[in-house]
């Protein structure tokens, strides 16, 4: 009965969410109550305080149950994507969108909790320990990956994508991580009011005296150049015990202990790039502090001169011949800074690497085991606009354009198109398509990155301001697009070089800047004796000349990458987390309407609502729909003469009494409501009791 009304509840919030989606948002944010069904969507708002609702007790309320039977949580999604998994063998994902400090990176970390809550009843060793090393794995990306911003204290400055693979049995036996563009100009400068990767000041403020003093580092953040900016924020993040915690993390995950020695020599290595100056003697640059340049060669186990030549040369590859040339002051400093984000980077992608090759499937084989099966979860950076915004700006508010086009695709689209082809009396209900936009970004031959991969191919010929003169004739008639030179009077527009796309979910402007990849810097690494660095720069296998090839720009990098995910995620059962930012102050009791208006808007959930709406809740082939419900009437079953399946699910539907309830299309039943799914369900559980008991005295000879 309880059951019941917790589904009449989630069915008069759609009624009122349709009107007033975020005076009903209000309401239940209000109550703590900060989850809301919209069909299979869950709709989630940050309530930016603890509450007591993940605990062990949820977790048993919520396992094994079907959708509408407990109140709308995440929970409850997980449970879905699970149960689709583990019963049907399907492939599922979980995607979860919203903006920056919206909750994406709390609810993935509660989706993993749950599923690694819900499995290995029988305690398998060895699934204990993935399960262990998956949720631990967390914990070390976020050091590195994640950081201050003025949206949020633990802003992720990265894309991840997590598959957890299922065994037969439905446990853990193994995941794989994708990363994506990490935010790495955050390494040597952040905006007012935020900070560097945590990484930083976790070495900084939690590493031991003889940790920082074999580093050659102090314990002052201002005495870096690199991080100073931010080092008296408050930041809701303990960095001193968050050391130890990654550390112990970075053992039991299975990194060793000349690895984890080697990662804090490159934090440091960083920190010390960042403090170098360089002067000029005529037209000859020269290193200010040359006790730094040594410190970084013995942290990188290099020779002195080797880094110094990287930093004051620049290796150039004409043809057969290599030359070095020799960098103007400006070209140094650019140079270091190069230097410093990329090897950031590279650390940040070995990290990931080190952790796949430890949590992989090993010995799974599927001839003997059956089919393995995945989870999917998404947990990517949200929408977010700066006052500055850079090239990794644009990246993230194209991935979440891209995001965005897949629920479109998959909720709005593809659901009115099944009413359609299946001959359902349907009216239908307009969306904004932001197709559109992702064009002017991914197009072949014309969209944004199609021309700054053309810049790029002729940096030193093409100037910025010429980039900006293309942009214009191939993009100026797209209503999404303007630039300082199209409308002059613009404000916003105010800086030489900007253009603008009108995005989804609000304006960004954009900043180009040309990727002038540097190479040579790397060198003095690949010459190091450490055999861990070795490792992370693999191409010191490679000639120079491969080396100094032009390779894919990292906008194409990032937009295959993009699309690869999506076809990924397209390709399995998606549910969704829309998560809702309630204020910009981070506080618990500020619910703010125009804000939450806003993204309630963007994030498409009106549509979502009238398509749920009007439409229907679930949908099954007739075929599929027979085999699961014929027990529970006796025309169907243990009858074999029946009419087509068609037929007879028409017949079974009048016999339970539901023929208001669903529409007959040419090859599936629509069900309306999640009710009479949820009645059919409980028909035909108490019919297959009734057949236990049954074949028990049958059995036992008592019948
Ligand atoms: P995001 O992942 O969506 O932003 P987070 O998941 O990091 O946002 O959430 C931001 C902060 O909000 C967290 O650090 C918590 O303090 C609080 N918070 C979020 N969800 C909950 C919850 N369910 N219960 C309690 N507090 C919560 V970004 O990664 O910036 O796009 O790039
Ligand atoms: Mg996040």
């Amino acid at each position: 009965m309880v059951e019941m009304e917790f589904h009449h509840v989630a069915q008069a919030d759609l009624k009122l969410l349709l009107r007033l989606p975020f005076l009903l948002l209000l309401y239940r944010f209000e109550k703590g109550r900060i989850y809301t069904f919209i069909g299979e969507v869950v709709v989630s708002v940050n309530p930016y305080k603890l509450l007591n609702i993940y605990g062990r007790d949820t977790i048993e309320q919520y396992k094994g149950r079907e959708l509408y039977e407990r109140p709308p949580h995440l929970f409850a999604i997980a449970d879905a994507a699970y149960k689709a998994m583990k019963r049907r063998s399907k492939d599922t994902c979980i995607v979860i969108s919203g903006e920056s400090g919206a909750g994406k990176t709390e609810a993935s970390k509660y989706i993993m909790q749950y599923i690694a809550a819900i499995t290995n009843p029988s305690q398998r060793a060895e699934v204990e320990r993935v399960k262990n090393m998956l949720l631990k794995s967390n914990c070390v990306l976020e050091a590195f990956g994640n950081a201050k911003t003025n949206r949020n204290d633990n802003s992720s400055r990265f894309g991840k994508y997590m598959d957890i693979n299922f065994d037969f049995k439905g446990d853990p036996i193994g995941g794989h991580i994708n990363n994506y563009l990490l935010e790495k100009s955050r390494v040597i400068v952040q905006q007012p009011g935020e900070r560097s990767f945590h990484s930083f000041y976790q070495l900084l403020q939690g590493g031991s005296e003889q940790i920082l003093r074999s580093l050659h580092l102090q314990k002052s953040l201002s005495s870096y150049n690199y991080i100073h900016v931010g080092a008296q924020l408050k930041c809701s993040i303990n960095d001193a015990a968050e050391f130890k915690v990654v550390a112990d993390a970075m053992k039991v995950i299975g990194f060793k202990p000349e690895e984890i020695q080697t990662v804090y020599k490159i934090l440091a290595t960083i920190l010390h790039l960042g403090n170098l100056k360089f002067v000029v003697d005529g037209d000859t640059p020269l290193i200010e502090n040359g006790k730094v340049v040594s410190i970084i060669a013995e942290l990188l186990s290099t020779k002195t001169d080797m880094v110094e030549k990287a930093l004051l040369y620049r290796t150039v590859a004409t043809g057969r011949d290599i030359i070095d040339k020799q960098h103007t002051e400006q070209e140094a400093s650019y140079g270091r800074d190069a230097f410093a984000k990329a090897i950031y980077e590279r650390l940040f992608c070995w990290i990931v690497t080190r952790i796949n090759d430890i949590i992989e499937v090993k010995n799974y084989d599927t001839t003997v085991h059956g089919k393995n099966t995945v989870i999917g979860v998404l947990d990517i950076y949200g929408f977010e606009i700066f006052d500055n915004n850079s090239f990794e700006q644009f990246c993230i508010n194209y991935c979440n354009e891209k995001l965005q086009q897949l629920f479109i695709q998959l909720v709005l689209k593809q659901e009115q198109e099944e009413y359609q082809r299946e001959g359902i009396p349907w009216k239908h209900i307009d969306y904004f398509n932001n197709q559109i936009i992702v064009d002017l970004v991914e197009q072949q031959h014309k969209g944004i990155i199609a021309i700054l991969d053309d810049a790029c191919m002729n940096v030193g010929k093409v100037t910025d301001e010429m980039f900006l003169e293309a942009l214009n004739s191939k993009l100026g008639k797209h209503g999404h697009f303007s630039s300082r030179k199209l409308c002059a009077s613009d404000k916003i527009l105010e800086f030489d070089r900007d253009f603008r796309i009108r995005h989804y979910a609000g304006d960004v402007v954009f900043y180009p800047a040309y990727l002038n990849v540097t190479f040579e810097l790397f060198f003095s690494v690949l010459l190091s004796s450490n055999p861990v660095l070795k490792n992370m720069w693999p191409e010191g296998k490679l000639s120079i000349t491969e080396v100094t090839k032009r390779p894919l720009t990292a906008a194409t990098l990032f937009k295959n990458s993009m699309i690869a995910l999506v076809d990924n995620l397209a390709s399995k059962e998606p549910y969704y987390v829309r998560c809702i930012k309630p204020n910009d102050k981070k506080s618990p009791q500020i619910f703010d309407d125009e804000r939450c208006r806003h993204q309630v808007e963007y994030l498409g959930l009106l549509e979502n609502v009238r398509v749920r709406r009007a439409g229907f809740a679930f949908r099954q082939t007739y075929e599929k729909f027979l085999h699961r419900y014929k027990m529970i009437s006796e025309f169907t079953w243990p009858n074999h003469d029946l009419p087509s399946d068609k037929g007879a699910v028409k017949k079974l539907i009048e016999r339970c009494g539901f023929q208001d309830d669903v529409a007959y299309g040419k090859t599936k039943i629509f069900i309306r409501t999640p009710r009479t799914l949820f009645t059919l369900e409980e028909l035909r559980a108490q019919m297959l009791i009734r057949i236990v008991l049954f074949l028990q005295k049958v059995w036992r000879g008592t019948l």
